[in-house]
This record gives structure tokens, C-alpha cells and sequence, in this order.
């Protein structure tokens, strides 16, 4: 077979069956540091918001015809003048929890920037996929994770962790009085948030988070008869939660309701999936699931958060299987490309070198806040992702992130190609290796330890940095414990994302490829 016929068997494989032809669907719907999913239904189309922390441009948006297939179709907040991160806001500052929501003939969007002098925004648009709206301000509506809800007098009501709640005006951002604490969930229990308020039937359900984002976190509901309440709490609280468990799916929380046009009910959370011994290490972030929702004495039951999930009883609406391989042959870059607090013009380019990334540097390496980085979430356990990278005129590399302090780089420049690891307040340079003048391929695999094999110690993966040679061998250089590039030790809210970045100079890459693995390092479909 040709490259060209390899290249495209691929691709084929990529796009797999429908994904229940056996009856099932696989959580999490949306893989990857996807949290605090935001959904909404428009006619047929769901439409869904997670947080983006800070990464730039914010905010993906995502779409659905089935509520289990779901596509990328933009990033709401992707100019400058809606998202400014400036170098001083720490890593998991930035983007924390919309509310996604279709009202009067337009989405809205509210999010709070907990970077300096920003706050909680709105946003709105006719078409999710974007242009999205100037930020209107609200900077007298104080605390995380607002929520939107418009009663049946028109009434715009601004719900926020706490929990609190003021009425608001949408267009300019003003409240109308100060706000007033309702319903806070369990007496006692940490960080209730994450609330969204609904009107179903004749009552207003105020659904929230507590325990916690970490391994307590559960899902509440409260009802009353009008949005600000009296709110009874459902004597089956907490409605959702793994805490104490086995589950594979841990961190069950932050959820949103949605029905779909046949009358049922369908919840949306997010939840992560720690690999390894103990305690138990997630290297991809908090991920988005989903699970069906019944209803009785008129509160709501939550079904299983499973891996394999019973089909929803429709037939499935697959999206376009993502590519494999970005080559940067088109203008632009597709939606899924973050980078490091933003992205300014002048610091990358697709016409410089025509069918190349051409990245010019700023900070010195992905220690600084302003690297010059183009990466993608992490959405497999296990995955092997290749770039070639032209280093002629500096030094640059692929890079699998966690924050500032925490990530594994393989860099290529002045005829060496060496692997650093920054752990903490350590940064080995672990291995290096003299390499001709030209393009170098280079590679990292993410293996995931295969369930089954725990031990107390275990870590979640290994990860093998090395040079892929033109006749297909691979080199590995090192191979390095994932656990150091996991939430559990690098604190925050983030997950692990890969992508090309250049310390020094000018460097181009000519593609990138990202490949999901199952653990014998078989290549799958994505
Ligand atoms: C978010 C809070 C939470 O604001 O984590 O899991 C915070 N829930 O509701 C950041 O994602």
C-alpha cells in the first residue's frame, strides 16, 4: 500500500460504524478536558458549552442531532476584545462554567472570566457556530457558574454558587436589587454551585453541585412555585453521585437537564476517569456524560453513568469522524486548536510557508505563560500523536501540557532533538539525541496501564517521547509516569493537552496526527 492508500485506510477505520449499531453508546459523549457542560435544545439541534479555563479561544460549542454525536462547531468567545487572559492569570483561571440557552429567537451565554478586571460576561448569537456578541458586563453580579432563566413574565433571573440569585437586565448587564441567598443544598456540604433553574410544569426546579468538583461531588434538586422560591429540597438528594464507589466514572457533578422532542429527559455532567493505583490519577480532565433522566412523584431519577450505555431510543445521527491528520493545508485552523491565554496574530501563520504552521516564539518554553503553543485536548486514555517540525530557523517541538509546571516536551533544534520534563520545581532535561540537519518527525504514545493490572503504586500511563524515522521505526527517547502530568498532582481544573509549540526562533510544522490507541497500542477510531 502507498502512503496516500495507508493514509486513507485510516481514515476509513477513523470513521467506524454508527456508534450503537449493538444498542449502546459510549460515555463520555464528549472525551477530553470538557467540563461543566451547558446544553440546550433548538427544534432537533442540541447545542452545548464547557468551560475553557486558560485556553484561548474560549468556550467550545458543540452540536448534536442525537444528544450522543457530537461535533465542534466553534469557539463563542474567539476574538480578543471577548477574551483577554493576561500573562498574570494563573493556569485554571479564565473560563469558568457557562450557561448555554435559547431565548427569543437567539443563544445566550453567560460565563465568568475570573482573570483580573473581568467577571461575569453574557454573550449572544443567531447562529451557535458564531459570530458571538461583544461581552455585555455584569460586574455587579458577584460569584461563579451564572445561570440564565426567563420566567413567564419575561423576567430575566441570574442565578450564581452559593447559591444566589438576582433579577437581571440582559442587555445591559444591571441588576434590579441585590441579590438573595436561596436554596444552598445539603446543610453542611461544601461548594453548592453550578446552579440551573428551570420551569417544568407548573413549578421551578433549581438544580446545583455540591461536595465539591473532586471526588464528593454530587448532583441536588430543589423545587418551589415560583424561580426565587420557596425551594423544597427532593428527599432523595443527592440525586446523582459516585462518591465512595468503584465506579470507574468518578466526580459525577455539575449537571444540566434537557428534553429531547420525544418527551424525554436527558442529563449532561461532568465526570473523569482515574487510571493507576491509589488514590487514583485522571490525565485527560473532567470529561462531558451523559445519562437519561426519568421522573417520578415529579422529581428527577438519574439512570446509570456508565461506560456502555443503553441507546437513547432513537436511531443514532453520527457527526463526521474527526480527521486523523491536520496538515494545515486550509486557511485558518479548525476549532479544536487552543492555545497558551491567546493567540496573537503576529505569532503564527499559514501562509508564511504555504502548507505549513509556521510559529514564531515568544516566552522560552511552555514554563511561560506567553508560549508560543497550538494544541488539542487529549480525548483518549490511550493515543499516539506524531508532528513533523522544521526547526531550520529555531527550536521547537511537540508538548503534552498540563500547566506551566507541569508538562512533557520533545524539542528539535541546533541538531539535537532532546526530551524535558518540568515537574514542579524540576526540570530534567532527560534525554538527547544529534539528528541531521531537516524536518524531524517527531512522536509522542500515551499508554494507558491496562485495567487489570492495578497495584498501590501503579500510574494511570506512560508516556514514550521519541523520533519516528522515515523507514516507520520508532525511537523512543524516554518513557516518562504520567501521573505527574494528572490533575491529582497538578492541582486545578484542567486536563492534558498535546500540541506543537517553538521555544526559540521560527519553526514549521508540516502536519500533526493524532491517533486514539486501545491498550495493546492498536490505533482505533476516534
Ligand atoms: C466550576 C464549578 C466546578 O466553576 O468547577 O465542577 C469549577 N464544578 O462549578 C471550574 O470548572
Amino acid at each position: 500500500m502507498s502512503v496516500g492508500q495507508q493514509e486513507t485506510a485510516t481514515r476509513e477505520r477513523a470513521a467506524g460504524p454508527p456508534r450503537w449499531a449493538d444498542g449502546t453508546f459510549r460515555n463520555p459523549v464528549i472525551p477530553g478536558m470538557h467540563p461543566d457542560p451547558s446544553i440546550c435544545r433548538v427544534g432537533e439541534e442540541y447545542f452545548l458549552a464547557c468551560s475553557s479555563f486558560e485556553y484561548f479561544p474560549g468556550v467550545p460549542i458543540f452540536r448534536s442531532l442525537d444528544l450522543v454525536h457530537w461535533e465542534q462547531i466553534g469557539n463563542a468567545l474567539d476574538r480578543p476584545s471577548q477574551l483577554s487572559l493576561p500573562p498574570q492569570m494563573p493556569s485554571s483561571g479564565g473560563v469558568y462554567a457557562p450557561t448555554l440557552r435559547h431565548h427569543d429567537g437567539r443563544f445566550w451565554l453567560i460565563v465568568t472570566n475570573v482573570a483580573p478586571d473581568a467577571g461575569t460576561m453574557l454573550f449572544t448569537a443567531t447562529d451557535a457556530a458564531g459570530p458571538w456578541s461583544e461581552p455585555v458586563r455584569l460586574p455587579d453580579v458577584a460569584g461563579i457558574d451564572p445561570d440564565l432563566a426567563w420566567d413567564e413574565n419575561g423576567d430575566c433571573w441570574c442565578t450564581t454558587a452559593g447559591i444566589h440569585q438576582v433579577r437581571v437586565d440582559p442587555h445591559t448587564g444591571r441588576m434590579h436589587g441585590p441579590p438573595r441567598r436561596t436554596w444552598s443544598g445539603a446543610p453542611g456540604a461544601q461548594a453548592p454551585e453550578a446552579p440551573h433553574l428551570y420551569r417544568i410544569g407548573d413549578l421551578w426546579y433549581l438544580l446545583i453541585a455540591e461536595g465539591g468538583t473532586e471526588r464528593g461531588h454530587a448532583v441536588s434538586i430543589a423545587r418551589g412555585p415560583a424561580p426565587d422560591g420557596p425551594f423544597e429540597p427532593c428527599p432523595a438528594n443527592p440525586i446523582l453521585t459516585h462518591r465512595g464507589t468503584h465506579r470507574p466514572i468518578q466526580n459525577t457533578g455539575h449537571a444540566d437537564l434537557v428534553q429531547a422532542p420525544d418527551g424525554s429527559w436527558w442529563m449532561v455532567l461532568l465526570g473523569v476517569r482515574p487510571g493507576g493505583g491509589t488514590p487514583g490519577w485522571h490525565v485527560l480532565g473532567r470529561e462531558t456524560y451523559l445519562a437519561p433522566v426519568t421522573w417520578v412523584d415529579r422529581w428527577p431519577v438519574v439512570g446509570d453513568v456508565s461506560p456502555v450505555m443503553p441507546a437513547p431510543p432513537w436511531p443514532p445521527r453520527p457527526v463526521p469522524a474527526p480527521s486523523v491528520r491536520d496538515d494545515f493545508d486550509d486557511a485558518g485552523l479548525h476549532p479544536r486548536w487552543v492555545s497558551v491565554r491567546s493567540r496573537p496574530a503576529d505569532c503564527w501563520s499559514k501562509v508564511t510557508r504555504p502548507g505549513w504552521l509556521t510559529l514564531h516564539a515568544r516566552g522560552a518554553s511552555l514554563d511561560e505563560p506567553d508560549v508560543t503553543f497550538v494544541g488539542r485536548r487529549q480525548q483518549h486514555l490511550s493515543c499516539r500523536v506524531r508532528a513533523l517540525v522544521d526547526p531550520a530557523e529555531g527550536v521547537g517541538g511537540l508538548a503534552v501540557r498540563l500547566d506551566e509546571r507541569h508538562h512533557y516536551d520533545i524539542e528539535v533544534g541546533d541538531g539535537l532533538v532532546r526530551v524535558v520534563a518540568r515537574l514542579g520545581s524540576v526540570r530534567p532535561t532527560v534525554a538527547t539525541r544529534p539528528v541531521p540537519p531537516g524536518p524531524v518527525q517527531l512522536r509522542v504514545d500515551v499508554l494507558a496501564s491496562p485495567p487489570g493490572s492495578w497495584s498501590p503504586c501503579e500510574e494511570p500511563d506512560v508516556l514514550r517521547l521519541g523520533i519516528q524515522h522515515p523507514d516507520g521505526d520508532f525511537d523512543p527517547l524516554a518513557e516518562l509516569d504520567g501521573r505527574y502530568l494528572s490533575t491529582e498532582v497538578a492541582g486545578g481544573f484542567t486536563g492534558r493537552v498535546i500540541g506543537v509549540y517553538v521555544a526559540s526562533g521560527t519553526v514549521h510544522v508540516d502536519w500533526f496526527d493524532y491517533e486514539p490507541l486501545d491498550v495493546a497500542g492498536t490505533i482505533l477510531a476516534p
